[in-house]
């Protein structure tokens, strides 16, 4: 049981990071103050975070082979990610996001490009040694397709004494009605601000309140909500808030979402209370902001 690991289900991306300290016009050409190339993604961001807070955990994604496949596959064994689950599909490329991060106010626009790689789908995900995990973790996308995943590891969970489930959690990010039927799936589900907002709700508490009604019975609905926070709802009824932890300088808020999740769900793979795990949410998601890229989270 210690040993079993945590698996990540998502999207892994190249992102060519430019810093600059002020926004630029449109037909200028200025330089900036530094440029990196980072492995990006949102499971692949939480996979970073997992692995640097100690857990045990493995990403799944789809890759188009080549360099910036070679380069995605060293980046997630420099950190110990395990990438026997990585599916590699050719005649795809590979997906690239061009992200502008103003070190003044930390805000990162984000320009996604070629989105023509499939996700992982069912038959990809009957290749998983369930036995190896604690946790599955998907990042709401190709929901059609999660929902059968998910289906499988309740059928798992069916089979297994309590002690060796699987706890399940979801991300429903963006406001796409497809990723709505993946709310009634997760023992914990994490919901963006940007949902929230969709069905009208203004704070983390209107949010976790308004949509409980759509989880299954006995889960968690978690929604962070930047500056302000977070906030959970579980059976209990009762909704728990963490504040937000900000830096003493806020230079790169990219990932602060995923870093935020993958706490959350640390904390409580590792037995933690919901307000112990959305405080350490909080408080790891702030140094990220605090910090350029992710070493020196923890
Ligand atoms: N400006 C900030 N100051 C302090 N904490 C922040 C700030 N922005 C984000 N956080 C922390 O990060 C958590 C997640 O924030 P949020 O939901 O805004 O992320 P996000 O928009 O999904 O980020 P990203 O898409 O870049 O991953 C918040 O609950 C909060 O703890
Ligand atoms: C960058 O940050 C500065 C300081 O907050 C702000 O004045 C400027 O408008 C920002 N630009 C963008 C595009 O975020
Ligand atoms: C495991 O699957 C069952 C359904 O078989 C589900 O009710 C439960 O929430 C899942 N997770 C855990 C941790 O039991
Ligand atoms: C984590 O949750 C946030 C907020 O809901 C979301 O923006 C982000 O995509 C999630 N990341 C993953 C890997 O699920
Ligand atoms: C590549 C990708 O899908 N990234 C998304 C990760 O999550 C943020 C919000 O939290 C989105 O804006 C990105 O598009």
């Amino acid at each position: 049981m210690e040993d079993k690991g945590i698996l990540c289900i998502g999207l892994v991306c190249l992102d060519i990071i430019s810093v600059v300290d002020k926004y630029p016009e449109e037909d200028s050409d200025r330089r900036c103050l530094s440029q990196r190339w980072q492995r990006g993604g949102n499971a692949s961001n939480s996979c970073t975070v997992l692995a640097l807070l100690g857990a045990r955990c493995s990403f799944m994604g789809s890759i188009a082979p080549g360099y910036l496949a070679d380069f995605t596959l060293e980046s997630l064994r420099t950190y110990d990610i395990d990438v026997s689950n990585v599916v590699t599909r050719n005649g795809c490329s590979f997906p690239v996001a061009v992200v502008i991060t103003n070190v003044t106010s930390g805000s990162r626009t984000i320009l996604n490009a070629n989105r023509n790689l499939p996700d992982v789908c069912e038959e990809d995900f009957h290749r998983v040694d369930l036995t190896q995990y604690k946790w599955i973790h998907w990042e709401g996308r190709n929901a059609d397709e999660q929902v059968k995943m998910i289906r499988r590891v309740e059928d798992y969970n069916r089979t297994c004494v309590p002690e060796e489930r699987i706890t399940i959690s979801v991300e429903i990010e963006k406001e796409r009605e497809i990723l709505y039927q993946l709310f009634p799936y997760g023992d914990v589900v994490f919901v963006s601000k940007d949902v929230a907002r969709h069905f009208g709700f203004n704070s983390a508490r209107e949010a976790v309140v308004g949509l409980y009604p759509r989880v299954k019975k006995g889960a968690y609905l978690i929604c962070p909500w930047a500056e302000q926070g977070a906030d959970a709802l579980g059976p209990d009824g009762n909704v728990i808030h963490s504040a937000a932890f900000p830096p003493e300088n806020i230079v790169d808020t990219l990932g602060a979402g995923d870093t935020f999740n993958a706490s959350v769900i640390y904390a409580l793979s590792e037995g933690q209370s919901m307000q112990e795990a959305l405080t350490f949410g909080c408080q790891i998601a702030g140094k990220k902001c605090g910090v350029q890229g992710y070493d020196g989270i923890v």
